[in-house]
């Protein structure tokens, strides 16, 4: 049971397979949970590898910035706490236009030589602080999404374009992160969720910080931030399981 007052211990959540099913949205009994139970005994904040619009997709719209104390889409790359954006990185910057189009080049290149089942729009989809590589395009169905996850299971085409990646840009410091069912993000080494603790760390001393997550294996999204000291990691299968868990910690 955790004594801590609210202010004390920091809850941080990913969104997909933890808050939600994969790429769905959150299910109405655990969100009733989530803020009627979770809420006013600990500090909230979401730490997401999609960017912020994805999160309003899947967590039932806007008012996610309201309900948490911290929003940290694209690995934390963005930061928005209280509802107010406080800070955001730029990977257009810390690679510079040269290398960036260097990379895109190839990768369209690479995308245009591959042969997989369906192919869609938008293959490269920019964000703030990293880019996401969809090799089927991310405008497909949810029927296509679904059947390109478990293609991709067999014939592992993501796994083999990313060591294909890390062999040509060898010379770039590059992270490649499978999170999702379709695609990969790709980000500076260092700008992985963690990097989300840099602004905590800097502005609050919490006694407890818990990270849920269910990519915590290796290469994973949220590998680095489970296993760092500064957090204490749980791994969940679902949903149902962040709830269980919860309720144990809570004794709810
Ligand atoms: O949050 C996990 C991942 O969700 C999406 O992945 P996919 O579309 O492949 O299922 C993307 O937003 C990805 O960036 C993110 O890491």
């Amino acid at each position: 049971m955790s004594e801590l007052k609210r202010d004390e211990i920091l809850l941080l959540f990913d969104v997909d397979g933890t808050l939600t099913p994969p790429r769905n949205t959150v299910l109405p009994d655990f969100e009733e949970f989530f803020y009627k139970h979770i809420k006013p005994r600990a500090t909230i904040g979401i730490v997401g590898g999609s960017d912020l619009e994805k999160m309003f997709e899947q967590l039932n719209g806007r008012k996610i910035l309201d309900e948490f104390d911290f929003i940290f889409p694209e690995n934390g790359l963005v930061q928005i706490e209280n509802g107010q954006e406080v800070g955001k990185q730029n990977i257009i910057k810390h690679l510079g236009e040269e290398t960036l189009q260097r990379f895109i080049n190839f990768v369209l290149k690479y995308l245009s030589e591959l042969a997989v089942p369906i192919k869609r729009g938008t293959f490269i989809e920019f964000r703030n602080g990293m880019l996401n590589v969809c090799p089927i395009g991310r405008q497909c169905t949810r029927e296509e999404r679904n059947m390109f996850a478990a293609y991709d299971q067999q014939h592992q085409i993501r796994a083999k374009m990313i060591d294909d990646l890390k062999r040509e840009f060898h010379d770039v410091d590059l992270t490649y992160s499978i999170g999702g069912q379709i695609s990969f993000d790709v980000f500076p080494n260092g700008w992985d969720k963690t990097y989300s603790l840099r602004y905590i760390e800097a502005h609050y001393k919490f006694k407890e910080i818990h990270f849920f997550g269910d990519k915590t294996e290796k290469g994973g999204n949220d590998f680095e931030i489970y296993s760092d000291p500064r957090t204490i990691g749980h791994k969940v299968e679902s949903p149902h399981d962040t709830r269980r868990i919860l309720t144990e910690i809570f004794e709810l």
